[in-house]
C-alpha cells in the first residue's frame, strides 16, 4: 500500500474523530497486542488522535505480561467500556463475526487488518487490509510505519518485532520475505534486554501443574496426539501446550483442549503445511462451535450450554472428528506416560537397588 492509499483509505476515516477504539483478538497473542499498539502510535503520530486498546478474554501467558508490562502498552477489558461510545473502531490480528472476537450487537469494525483467511463479513469495512501471504498482522503495520516515513520509539519497535518473532517462531512458521524485511527494519530500534527479559519470564507454579495434568492425559494415535488440560487457569495455555507437544518425534498432528468459563477451547498443531491445521479446526467444530486459523496452527472454541441443546456430548465429538481427519485408521490409542502404576508412575519391585 503506498502513502497515498494509505492517507487516503485509513488515516481520513480518522478525520474530525476524537473516540477511537482498536480491539484485539479475544485472549491476545503478542502479534494481537502489539499490530494494536503500532496502530494507536500511527493514529497519534499522525493524525494526533489517542486510541484505547481493549481486550476481551484474559492476558495469562507469562511472556504477554511481561510484555505489556516492560513496553508500557496500555490495555482495558473490552467489558470495562462501551463500544458504541466509539466513533472508529478497528480490529487486528482477527475479523469480525469469527469467533475470535466478540462485538456487541450493531457495532461493525471501519478497520480490519490481518493475516487470517478473509471472511466475507470483513468486505463491509471502510478500510480492509487482509494479507495472507504475510506470518503476522505486525508485519503490515510495519510496513505502514515505513511507508509513512513515521519516526520509530523503541518501545514500538520491540512490541512489533516481538510480534513477529513470536507469530512466526523466529521467522520460521509461514514467515515470508515481508515479514524478514519488517523485521530488518524494525532491528536497529529494538530493545533487545527487554525482548530476552519478555521471552524468559518467571513462570507461575500452575504453568507447571497444569504441564503435569496435560502429560498425563496425552494419547499418542500414531503420528497423532491428543491431550486434556484439567485446568486452564490462562486459556492461552493451550496454544502453547500445543505447540510444545507438536515437537515430540514421530508426531505429526496434535489436539490440545481444555474448558474455560463455560467453553471448551481447543488448538491444533500440524508439521506440515499441507495438513491445513485451519481447515482442520474448522471442521471439527463445525455445527457445535467455530474454529480456524494458519496452516501449520489453529484453534477453536465450542460453547459448552449451546452445543449441548444439539449434541450429547461436545468433548466427545471434537475428539472424534480430528482422530477421523487427522489420525491414521485404526490407531490404537498409548498413553504418553505409562499408567501402569498409581500416579503414572512404574512401580518399584524392591528388589532393584538404585544408586
Ligand atoms: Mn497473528
Amino acid at each position: 500500500m503506498t502513502k497515498r492509499e494509505l492517507e487516503e483509505n485509513l488515516l481520513s476515516l480518522l478525520k474530525g474523530k476524537r473516540k477511537i477504539l482498536i480491539v484485539t483478538h479475544e485472549n491476545p497473542d503478542p502479534d494481537s497486542i502489539a499490530a494494536a499498539s503500532g496502530l494507536k502510535y500511527i493514529f497519534r503520530k499522525v493524525a494526533g488522535v489517542s486510541s484505547v486498546i481493549a481486550y476481551s478474554g484474559i492476558i495469562g501467558r507469562a511472556e504477554n505480561r511481561a510484555m505489556v508490562r516492560l513496553l508500557d502498552i496500555d490495555l482495558v477489558p473490552l467489558s470495562t467500556l462501551n463500544p458504541r461510545n466509539y466513533s472508529v473502531v478497528a480490529v487486528v490480528d482477527c475479523q469480525p463475526h469469527t469467533g475470535n472476537i466478540t462485538l456487541p450487537k450493531g457495532v461493525f469494525p471501519s478497520i480490519v487488518i490481518d493475516h487470517h483467511p478473509l471472511r466475507k463479513s470483513s468486505l463491509k469495512a471502510d478500510f480492509m487490509d487482509i494479507h495472507r501471504d504475510v506470518g503476522s498482522t505486525c508485519t503490515i503495520v510495519a510496513q505502514y510505519i515505513k511507508t509513512l516515513g513515521i519516526e520509530l520509539e523503541r518501545k514500538v519497535a520491540t512490541a512489533l518485532y516481538y510480534g513477529i518473532k513470536s507469530d512466526t517462531r523466529d521467522l520460521g512458521r509461514q514467515s515470508t520475505d515481508d515479514d524478514v524485511r519488517a523485521s530488518i527494519y524494525l532491528f536497529p530500534h529494538v530493545l533487545q534486554k527487554t525482548i530476552s527479559k519478555i521471552e524468559h519470564p518467571d513462570l507461575p507454579k500452575e504453568y507447571f501443574v497444569e504441564l503435569n495434568s496435560i502429560l498425563n492425559s496425552a494419547s499418542i494415535y500414531g503420528d497423532a496426539i491428543i491431550a486434556r488440560v484439567e485446568m486452564t487457569a490462562w486459556p492461552e495455555m493451550i496454544g502453547e501446550y500445543a505447540d510444545a507437544l507438536i515437537k515430540m518425534e514421530g508426531i505429526r498432528r496434535c489436539l490440545c483442549y481444555g474448558r474455560h468459563n463455560g467453553f471448551l477451547l481447543f488448538s491444533i498443531r500440524t508439521k506440515r503445511a499441507n495438513y491445513m491445521a485451519g481447515v482442520l479446526a474448522h471442521k471439527i467444530s463445525h455445527g457445535i462451535g467455530s474454529g480456524g486459523g494458519h496452516e501449520t496452527y489453529a484453534a477453536g472454541k465450542i460453547d459448552i450450554a449451546q452445543a449441548l441443546k444439539k449434541v450429547k456430548d461436545p468433548e466427545d465429538i471434537l475428539i472424534k472428528r480430528f482422530l477421523k481427519e487427522a489420525a491414521i485408521k485404526g490407531a490404537v490409542p498409548v498413553p504418553l506416560i505409562s499408567r501402569k502404576g498409581k500416579n503414572g508412575c512404574v512401580k518399584n519391585s524392591g528388589n532393584d537397588v538404585h544408586p
